[in-house]
């Protein structure tokens, strides 16, 4: 039927159709998992996006080939040309989530190179780019991460006027215990020199954040219905998944902690990335310790092709496996980066509906479609899968 038709069928279907939004059924934010039919979505943002300063906690978090760049940059705007280019991606990516029917929303515009001063440190800004690093819905529930980075500290701000709209909309609104993110939230001596070093680090569990308070990252979780899988990173702490544990718990949520080796682990969605009831993509590069569990459940663990991004395409604040980092718009139907040609057949081999999208530039500000996203709403009900 043409909704655009007047007559009484084409009301009747109109009225139909909106009932079996989840947002009438369940007010403005409502996801369980990374696959349900996404209604709504928030997309990042280039604007006013600056380098970082290059601390402890960004050093620990970068490649040694990058540092020079953050040496050189910190506090400054990206690369303009960059931003160019990776705004007009990002544009276009907006478009075509709309295409499919999704809402698209975006986060407010902020002078991210403006320094401020706590009482324990100071610092500048980063960006509002990757919404997936600091909010996490659960539920009808919108979690407001409290960070790692010092540069990160304000970035929720950007997302406020969007997050009050859907407080005044029925959703639930946590912040987690803001850090003091003083020196000794950081092992200030974290010695990283090599890829050798990283490796020797991770694998004895000895990461540039402490336990003096807890921090995480939201994009170290990754969801699943009943239950939520999460990391140890560089950016994510014992104490602030122990927060984690006993927030979800009081909802029925089953949290549960994985480990890879990784030499670098810093959000978990391009090592472990689900795609659908029983079905994740797991990094080969980056073994899941505790993979039996999911294979003893009957999951598919897909180990997904090489990426084919060029070794010289900059990508600052991330490793090439941004090639997996994929947005599901529901199970059959997935937003892959057009040029990865490989992992786009394995989708087409599962039977899922590629939707090939460009978003070269906007990688290298550190993210894929699943970090430039955070999904608000997904039609779905809150099931178990393990
Ligand atoms: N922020 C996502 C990057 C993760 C990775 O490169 O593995």
């Amino acid at each position: 039927l043409d909704k655009n038709n007047s007559n009484v069928a084409s009301e009747d279907y109109i009225m139909e159709s909106d009932e079996n939004l989840s947002h009438e059924k369940h007010g403005p934010v409502w996801a369980w998992n990374e696959w349900d039919p996404l209604e709504e979505v928030i997309v990042g943002n280039v604007n006013g996006a600056t380098v970082p300063p290059f601390t402890v906690e960004v050093k620990a978090n970068t490649y040694a080939k990058h540092w020079e760049f953050f040496r050189k940059h910190g506090g400054t705007s990206f690369p303009e040309g960059y931003l160019k280019k990776a705004n007009a991606e990002i544009e276009e990516f907006c478009n075509i989530l709309k295409h499919e029917g999704v809402e698209v929303k975006r986060p407010d515009n902020m002078d991210f190179s403006q320094v401020y001063q706590t009482p324990d440190f100071e610092s500048c800004g980063m960006y509002a780019a990757m919404p997936r690093d600091i909010l996490l819905v659960i539920g009808d529930e919108i979690i407001e991460a409290p960070m790692a980075w010092r540069s990160r500290f304000f970035e929720y701000r950007a997302y406020r006027s969007l997050i009050k709209e859907y407080f005044k909309g029925g959703a639930m609104w946590t912040t987690a215990p803001k850090p003091q993110m003083a020196d000794e939230l950081y092992d200030q001596v974290y010695p990283i020199r090599s890829v050798e070093d990283r490796h020797r680090l991770a694998a004895n569990g000895q990461f540039v954040t402490t336990e003096f308070e807890p921090c995480f990252d939201a994009a170290d979780f990754m969801r699943a219905g009943r239950d939520v899988f999460v990391q140890r990173s560089q950016v994510t702490n014992y104490m602030g998944i122990e927060w984690m544990r006993r927030h979800l718990e009081k909802k029925g949520i089953r949290l549960h902690t994985l480990s890879f080796k990784d030499p670098n682990p810093m959000h978990i969605d391009a090592t472990f990335n689900i795609i659908g009831p029983g079905m994740v993509l797991s990094n080969p590069d980056r073994p899941c310790h505790q993979i039996e569990m999911f294979k003893n459940a009957g999951w598919d663990v897909i180990h997904p092709p090489n990426p084919l991004i060029s070794d010289d395409h900059p990508l600052w604040m991330s490793s090439k496996w941004l090639s997996m980092n994929v947005l599901m718009l529901d199970p059959k139907r997935v937003i892959v980066q057009s040029t990865e040609t490989s992992i786009r057949k394995l989708f087409e081999s599962l039977g899922i509906e590629c939707i090939p999208v460009n978003i070269l530039h906007a990688n290298s500000l550190g993210g894929g479609f699943h970090c430039w996203t955070c999904d608000i709403r997904r039609n779905g009900e809150l099931e178990s899968y393990l």
